[in-house]
């Protein structure tokens, strides 16, 4: 594998599931493959999970492992080409991703929707850039459209808790007072539309989802009736996409809290968020604690899923 920007890049789900449930059980068992392997880990925005677990994965596959917050102590880049750089840049991004790219043998990339231009974060300009002009294989920590280690690690757990062949999993908005990108959503639903499970997407009008990512998910605006019968509740705010709202919270509307009585509504569903979540926003601290509550073994997953997608590109250096 050269890159992991999205679901096709990992190609069959079920022997990708089958993999990291291998690595799971033996997380060490290819401490060899990494030997002398440098992964660099850029970052353009703010991380825990993503961080610690890229870079615990890299660990258990004998890699080196540098990280770099571009915000905090590198150069103040410029990404525009023909800009004159007479301001508070010093340094070009088309001179210091191949410099980057010297450093090491594999890079991987977090870079949020900016919401200046939805055609620039729509065609994931930055990422591109590094596919283009890095020399090294580029995986994305989440991108502007997608976040697929994400995706992948929830794929893992709900194939880890799932009682039912066939799940009916809903994504469900959820209120938050400040603008997320769509990446964790997008991301999301493009992995389960590669499943076959039941999928079904909630939220309140206005906040569509591109139909690209939406695919052939049931789109229920009323929460309630979505939320029947469900085995996974995946909660998630992310801002509009639809113009001219696109990058807006256009409504914090907390009717949209998943709470107990709304979880009462499913099948006894598992409750699933990417973290980092706000409380008493996106969910009740009744749900979250509650014994259906998922997010820690997800956030776990994380580690799993991030070695899986390093140990494949490292196979392919
Ligand atoms: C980010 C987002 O919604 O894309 C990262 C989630 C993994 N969340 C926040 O910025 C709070
Ligand atoms: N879920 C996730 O990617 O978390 P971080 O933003 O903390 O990395």
């Amino acid at each position: 594998m050269k890159q992991f920007t999205c679901v096709q890049d990992i190609g069959d789900l079920k022997q990708a599931v089958a993999d990291a449930l291998e690595i799971k059980k033996d997380r060490f068992r290819y401490t060899e493959l990494g030997k002398n392997k440098t992964l660099l880990m850029i970052f353009f925005n703010s991380s825990l999970r993503t961080r610690l677990s890229t870079q615990k994965a890299g660990m258990n596959l004998g890699m080196n492992t540098m990280v770099l917050d571009v915000n905090q102590g590198a150069w103040k880049l410029e990404t525009e080409r023909g800009v004159i750089m007479d301001g508070d840049k010093p340094e070009h991004l088309l001179e210091a991703i191949p410099v980057m790219g010297c450093y090491c043998d594999i890079i991987g990339v977090r870079s949020f929707a900016r919401f200046e231009s939805k055609e620039e974060d729509y065609d994931e300009k930055l990422l591109s850039q590094f596919i283009q002009y890095s020399g090294r294989p580029i995986f994305s920590m989440e991108a502007s459209t997608r976040h697929p280690l994400q995706s992948y690690a929830d794929l893992i757990t709900i194939e880890e808790y799932k009682k039912t062949a066939r799940p009916k999993v809903v994504l469900s908005w959820a209120p938050h007072p400040k603008p997320l990108p769509q990446a964790v959503a997008n991301s999301f639903a493009e992995w389960m539309n590669a499943t076959d499970y039941d999928f079904v997407i909630t939220h309140p009008e206005g906040y569509e989802l591109d139909p690209v990512f939406v695919g052939k998910a049931k789109v229920e605006y009323d929460q309630r009736k979505a939320f029947e019968g469900a085995d996974f509740i995946y909660a998630k705010n992310w801002s509009a996409y639809t113009d001219p709202n696109y990058g807006k919270v256009i409504n914090t509307d907390r009717a949209w809290t998943v709470d107990t009585e709304k979880m009462a509504l499913t099948n006894n569903a598992y409750f699933m968020h990417c973290l980092p979540v706000r409380r008493n926003m996106i969910v009740t601290d009744d749900v979250i604690e509650s014994p259906q509550s998922i997010v820690i073994p997800e956030a776990a997953n994380r580690e799993i899923s991030a070695q899986a997608v390093l140990k494949k590109i490292l196979e392919s250096l």
